[in-house]
């Protein structure tokens, strides 16, 4: 216990992807997709198969990692967009995980897609807790504008700065920023480094090394299977540095994916979520089941396997348990847990009640009910007006495929009422009012304020 208590605060690298799919890892039975350092990093981790975003879309799903609490209470149901016509931001009065950290004497850097609001009409990342920020506001690199949104030589805002063009591919420029950050602050004191790679997001460009590496593949499938090893290569690169610097067996890695692998009709997409049925926006588990992998040497068991109801809502108070830090305030989170005593202890949680919503239709994908409530084996979906419900036995039926709401009722109703209770504690609130922006010129956005 001396020693536990004298060793130096835990430094946090938190990876996020973007739509990355649950089978699109070796270490998640991908065959194809070489993804050597994330495998290596599943040997060291432990490797949860059954944890869960809590919507199957970036704005939410962000919003609950990064303060721990379902996105309803801050009315964010979709992501934020000019282009999708409603605009929806994490307000400053969110308490982030990063503010929790700066105020335990953390340096928190945020590397990459933030998509919790774009300044100066929602808040900085600056105001939520960070102290260092290189990236992009919206949902794709460059500006928020869909037209002008590019993977090769990619637009990225440092601080309160204009956005700069930076040579490379997306990846590697985020990758070098995050390299950058652990040589400036290794040794200095304990940091959070918060990466969200904007990878394997549209847009995607063919890849130089591409075809050598997949040369049996159409070009859609090269170029999305070269995204993903190119995130490994990035991963592999931070885990060496945390070597050199040290700094490894006193660092917690979280590996993760903020929803489900992008509908193929999509340009270059093609991730996989085999065997789980659907996709992004739609709440079967192909949507909202994504890769968690975890790494604290000494802390959490290498190469385990956890089976655990794991969410999104446990990254907040896992890092709080692994860092010591206190908040100043008493939090108000939504049922997290820490998952590195859950991890360590093998439990698989099957007593805890997790939460879905998604109501926005995605032209050309089929949706699946729009709220759904999990627990243990069991999962079942509701519409707003609950007359229309699906139950599924994912121990049975992982592919969610025969609906057994007539078969269970006794659970089929213990579920709903639950479900019933959280639309009690979130009410359906209406979406922000819809609104149809035109895409500015080049000449226009050169000239936006990134600031107040
Ligand atoms: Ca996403």
């Amino acid at each position: 216990m001396a020693a536990a208590a004298q060793a130096p605060p835990a430094n946090v690298v938190l990876i996020l992807c973007d739509d990355l799919g649950y089978a699109d890892l070796g270490c998640y039975g991908n065959r194809t997709i070489q993804t050597p350092n994330l495998d290596r990093l599943a040997a060291e981790s432990t490797r949860f198969t059954d944890f869960h975003t809590t919507s199957p879309v970036c704005t939410p799903s962000r919003t609950a990692l990064i303060t721990g609490q379902y996105q309803q209470r801050f009315g964010i149901h979709h992501a934020d967009g000019p282009e999708t016509t409603r605009r929806y931001m994490l307000p400053e009065s969110a308490i982030t995980l990063a503010e929790v950290l700066h105020d335990n004497g953390y340096y928190t850097a945020h590397v990459g897609k933030w998509h919790l609001g774009e300044p100066p009409k929602a808040p900085h990342p600056f105001d939520q807790g960070f102290d260092h920020f290189f990236g992009h506001f919206g949902g794709r690199p460059s500006s928020g504008w869909i037209r002008y949104a590019r993977s090769m030589n990619p637009e990225m805002v440092r601080g309160k700065e204009r956005p700069v063009v930076h040579q490379g591919h997306v990846t590697e420029v985020q990758a070098k920023e995050a390299l950058d950050v652990i040589d400036a602050r290794a040794g200095r004191g304990p940091f959070f480094l918060n990466l969200w790679l904007n990878a394997p997001h549209e847009p995607l460009s063919p890849l130089d090394n591409q075809a050598k590496t997949y040369p049996h593949w159409s070009k859609e499938e090269q170029t999305y299977f070269q995204t993903v090893t190119d995130i490994d290569h990035a991963v592999g690169q931070i885990l060496t540095k945390l070597e050199e610097k040290g700094i490894a067996s006193n660092t917690l890695v979280i590996f993760t994916s903020d929803n489900g692998p992008e509908a193929h009709s999509f340009a270059y997409s093609r991730g996989a979520a085999f065997p789980l049925r659907g996709m992004k926006t739609q709440l079967w588990e192909g949507g909202i089941r994504v890769p968690f992998l975890m790494r604290l040497p000494a802390r959490v068991s290498a190469g385990r396997v956890s089976h655990a109801v794991a969410s999104m809502l446990d990254v907040f108070p896992t890092v709080l348990a692994a860092t010591g830090a206190k908040p100043k305030t008493k939090l108000d989170l939504d049922g997290g847990v820490d998952l590195i005593a859950t991890a360590t202890r093998g439990a698989k949680l099957e007593n805890r009640t997790l939460f879905f919503e998604f109501r926005s239709q995605q032209r050309g994908v089929a949706s699946s009910l729009p709220i759904a409530v999990r627990k243990g084996r069991w999962k079942l979906f509701a519409n707003e007006s609950f007359e229309k419900i699906e139950l599924y036995d994912l121990d049975a039926d992982i592919g969610e495929s025969r609906n057994v709401a007539a078969q269970q009722p006794a659970v089929r109703d213990a579920l709903l009422t639950e479900l019933k209770g959280w639309r009690k504690r979130f009410p359906l609130t209406p979406l922000p009012p819809a609104q149809r922006v035109e895409t500015p010129s080049l000449e226009e956005l050169a000239k936006r304020p990134y600031h107040d």
